[in-house]
């Protein structure tokens, strides 16, 4: 396996086929324009805004026409949707599945038609990997490690129970499976740290704050609250502070993305530590597109490089950041 940098992304190549069975300018909007379905997500969060921005503007940038679906937040919605682009005949598909099962029919129909399928942001669990060319988007069990990391090092040494109360993202999907997973396994080595509730708060800010009130008034002693975004983590700050306690110092919190509401509230010492993943995937998806379209061969796995921010960080990194 090789591993390059490419255009600020890190491209794990593991090559397999992906070339050949689509012709160069097939079909499409009848110039040689090449026609891209893309099927969002939904506008759940402040990640999800940027994403689409940045997937818009490099559609733009790279002269593509860009149909683009707002699924908001239904799988059922984004399997229509596929549906639509593959009947309008588009040169290619990409999508953010919300969700990891369920897939492979539609998919199936995708490639019948001979109509490449890219997907961004998060995966599928097929098992038939030829149902798509190439998966553009960030390790998310490498960003709950980073998390898990942060906190077992934070309690290094200390004695007494830590209870950590955690905030899913959307049920089933890739991101809420996979940033749990990497967390968990980083802090099982320490038996003082528990996390004594778990829930999804959908990676929406108003359902961060209303699960976080009811985390609030079921369990008396919260000393961390683990986010699997900054938007849950963020409504919750509001319950916290409702409640009369301080974040940051009474519950200390811990988020991932790193979107610049996050960075401002991470600077101002309310949240204390952030995992980055970033959602500018446009320039590389439109690249891979023109590839595809080319029938040209391209990288199976292609990873987003991201770090990690503290408070200090965070004020340094503000005025840079772009989303
Ligand atoms: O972390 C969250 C968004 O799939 C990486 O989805 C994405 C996640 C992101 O709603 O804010």
């Amino acid at each position: 396996m090789s591993v390059a940098v490419l255009g600020g992304l890190l491209a794990v190549s593991t090559l397999a086929g992906c070339g050949g069975d689509k012709e160069a300018g097939s079909t499409g909007g009848g110039d040689d324009k090449i026609v891209l379905g893309f099927s969002q997500v939904g506008a759940e969060s402040g990640w999800r805004t940027a994403n689409t921005e940045s997937i818009k503007a490099s559609a733009k940038a790279a002269g593509i026409e860009l149909k683009f679906s707002d699924a908001q937040g239904k799988q059922e919605n984004q399997i229509s949707d596929i549906r639509g682009f593959i009947t309008q005949k588009v040169d290619v598909i990409a999508f953010s599945p919300v969700v990891t099962s369920g897939w492979d029919a539609v998919l199936k129909e995708a490639k019948d038609a001979n109509i490449p399928v890219i997907l961004t942001d998060r995966a599928v669990d097929s098992q038939d990997t030829s149902l798509y060319k190439s998966f553009i988007g960030s390790d998310f069990k490498v960003e709950g490690e980073k998390a898990g990391e942060w906190l077992a090092k934070e309690y290094e040494g200390k004695t007494g129970d830590v209870n950590i109360v955690e905030l899913q993202g959307t049920t089933g999907s890739a991101p809420a499976i996979d940033r749990q997973t990497g967390f968990a396994e980083k802090i099982k080595a320490n038996p003082n740290l528990k996390v004594v509730k778990t829930q999804t708060g959908d990676f929406k800010r108003a359902d961060g704050k209303t699960v976080m009130e009811t985390f609030l008034q079921s369990t008396p002693k919260i000393d961390v609250l683990y986010a699997h975004n900054d938007d849950m983590g963020l409504g919750a700050i509001e319950a916290i502070e409702a409640a009369g306690k301080v974040p940051g110092k009474d519950i200390k919190i811990i988020t991932v993305d790193a979107v610049r509401d996050g960075m401002t509230a991470l600077a101002a010492g309310k949240i204390n530590f952030i995992v980055e993943c970033s959602p500018l995937l446009g320039d590389q998806l439109m690249e891979v597109v023109k590839k595809v379209n080319k029938g040209e061969t391209v990288e199976k796995r292609i990873l987003t490089k991201e770090g990690t921010f503290t408070p200090e960080q965070a004020k340094t990194e503000l005025p840079n950041r772009k989303y």
